[in-house]
């Protein structure tokens, strides 16, 4: 094998999300001038796009930054270009330590139209959050009591609520039925149809980090644009789906003045672009989807059984404005409580009938001077899946029907309405990556794993993989996936630095 300087290797980054971005601006600053991106749409961003509800700017794929404190690069990348308020970069906020779950003011309504207590619902949450903790620590022990969080938060929640409470059954049965509604919030989170689909072992893989979760004044897609200024202009080449990764030479073409490449990536408009190495960062969801062909020589089995086993579920959003606000003037997060869900529920019985029940709440997007009286209502699961089929005005009834049935004020109407479609993106087919019953940390290891595998006589690291769903603690995040294309371009770099020291000491 010919040994090509770092300079001249070809490079191709399939995905122009935050991954294939890092991957691209980690190569060129590693001096890799050959590299160019792969994108299947018009834009760069992925999962990271931001929309616009009338005059207000929404975020329609990532949210926050989730742990903005100094281990978190897009933390730091969002301060380098000055992308966030005074707050979000103040110590105060860097050193909160919140779990993941940023301590919002709630209000509480329930299906009978009554604004519900917060002493009375207070303990219930309290619970909840003691439990969901319990479940984050049995992968540290190696202990997993059951199979999946769904049936463990059920089972010791009705324990605990049966031997503890002692209140009358009316409301027990409300503390209870809240707890239904913070399994949907999980869904959620997660990204995932039913809790009860979410491995209880592995669910502590997930690591978070200190700081307040923030969110970009000026919106997400200023971290793409910036990141994208600092690449060359014509680095992306849009509108080219690719259908093919050829390796191991396996393409009909494989050679181009003379010069042999080992793979070659074929698009579906027909065109062909060769390479020594490729990055891929498509989505888990379109992996799931194009798992038979998207590899030519086919993915190896352990590859392929740990796509098909690792989670990758639906979480959309739907942005409702309203002329004036029905919740309180401090208050962060709408809860809905369903009257008759006190068995711990977070599926509903009939999708297209009841689809709206899994809707779990909304945030209020603050503060009020920016985006006026605007909500975001959160549903994970197939019932989001199905919302997506439906026409904009059915879903805006059926939510204007919702929040009137709660507030028990009939008048109540949105002005406007968004909503996000990731089922139905043909490039995500979901929206990220869950630990699902069953899977390890392994499988996440065997999807970042480069191919050829260890030990072929075939030129090394033709096929790599990036993107949130390989990255073990991470995963789901925007900073996980970028750390994972950073990961594989500086395994590019040690790859090449490896080989030109073994080059001057053989001389
Ligand atoms: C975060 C947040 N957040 C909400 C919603 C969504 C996501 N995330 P990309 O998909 O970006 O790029 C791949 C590209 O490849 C893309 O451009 C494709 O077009 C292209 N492509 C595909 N096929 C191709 C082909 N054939 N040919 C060529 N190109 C092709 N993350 O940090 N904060 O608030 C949220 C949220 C609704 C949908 C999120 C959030 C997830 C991130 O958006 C996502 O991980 C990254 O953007 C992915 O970047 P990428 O480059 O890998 O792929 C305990 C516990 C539980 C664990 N979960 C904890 C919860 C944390 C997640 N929270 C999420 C919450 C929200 C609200």
């Amino acid at each position: 094998m010919a040994l090509r300087p770092a300079v001249d290797a070809k490079i191709l980054i399939v995905g122009c999300g935050i991954s294939g971005i890092g991957a691209a601006q980690r190569l060129i600053q590693h001096g890799f001038s050959n590299v160019r991106i792969i994108e299947a749409t018009s834009r760069s961003g992925g999962r990271i796009k931001t929309g616009r509800l009338g005059s207000n700017i929404v975020e329609v794929g990532a949210n926050w930054i989730h742990g903005p404190s100094q281990e978190n690069p897009v933390f730091q990348l969002a301060c380098h270009y000055q992308l966030l308020s005074k707050e979000s970069m103040s110590e105060e906020n860097q050193s909160a330590d919140i779990g993941g779950h940023p301590p919002f003011v709630p209000n509480w309504f329930s299906s009978s139209g009554r604004k519900l207590d917060p002493d009375v619902m207070g303990p219930a949450v309290e619970l909840f959050m003691t439990l969901f903790e319990k479940c984050q620590e049995f992968h540290a022990s190696g202990e997993e009591p059951m199979p999946t969080v769904g049936e463990f938060l059920k089972r010791e929640a009705l324990r605990i609520a049966h031997e503890e409470w002692e209140e009358d059954q009316a409301t027990k049965d409300l503390k209870l039925a809240l707890l239904s509604t913070m399994l949907k919030l999980e869904c959620c989170v997660s990204g995932t149809h039913t809790m009860d689909d979410v491995g209880l072992g592995a669910f502590g893989m997930y690591k978070t980090l200190p700081g307040l979760d923030c969110t970009f004044p000026g919106g997400y897609d200023g971290l793409i644009k910036h990141m994208m200024n600092e690449l060359p202009a014509d680095i992306v080449l849009y509108n080219k789906p690719v259908k093919c990764v050829h390796w191991n030479n396996t393409y009909k073409q494989s050679s181009s003045k003379g010069r042999t490449y080992p793979v070659t990536v074929e698009c579906v408009n027909g065109e062909t672009f060769e390479a020594d190495h490729v990055i891929v960062t498509i989505p888990l969801g379109y992996l799931k989807k194009h798992q038979d062909t998207l590899l030519h020589p086919p993915l190896p089995l352990h590859k392929l059984h740990s796509i098909q086993r690792m989670g990758f579920g639906t979480n959309n959003k739907i942005f409702l404005e309203f002329e004036k606000p029905f919740w309180s003037e401090d208050c962060e997060v709408i809860y809905l409580v369903w009257d008759d869900e006190p068995d711990l529920v977070d599926v509903v019985s009939d999708v297209k009938t009841a689809w709206i029940k899994k809707l779990f709440g909304f945030t209020v997007l603050k503060p009020m001077e920016r985006f006026g009286h605007v909500l975001c209502g959160w549903i994970a699961g197939h019932e989001s899946e199905y919302m997506e089929t439906l026409t904009e005005f059915e879903v805006l009834q059926a939510v204007t029907q919702l929040i009137r049935r709660f507030t028990g004020n009939p008048t109540i109407a949105p002005k406007k309405l968004l909503r996000s479609q990731w089922f139905h993106e043909p490039y995500t087919y979901g929206s990220y990556t869950y630990v699902a019953k069953g899977c390890s940390g392994y499988d996440i290891d065997n999807l970042a794993e480069p191919l050829p595998l260890p030990g072929s006589n075939s030129q090394p690291l033709q096929v790599m993989f990036a993107g949130e769903a390989t990255h073990r603690s991470f995963f789901s995040t925007v900073h996980g996936a970028l750390i994972t294309g950073w990961r594989e371009a500086d395994r590019l770099h040690t790859h090449y630095t490896t080989l030109s020291g073994q080059m001057i000491s053989k001389l």
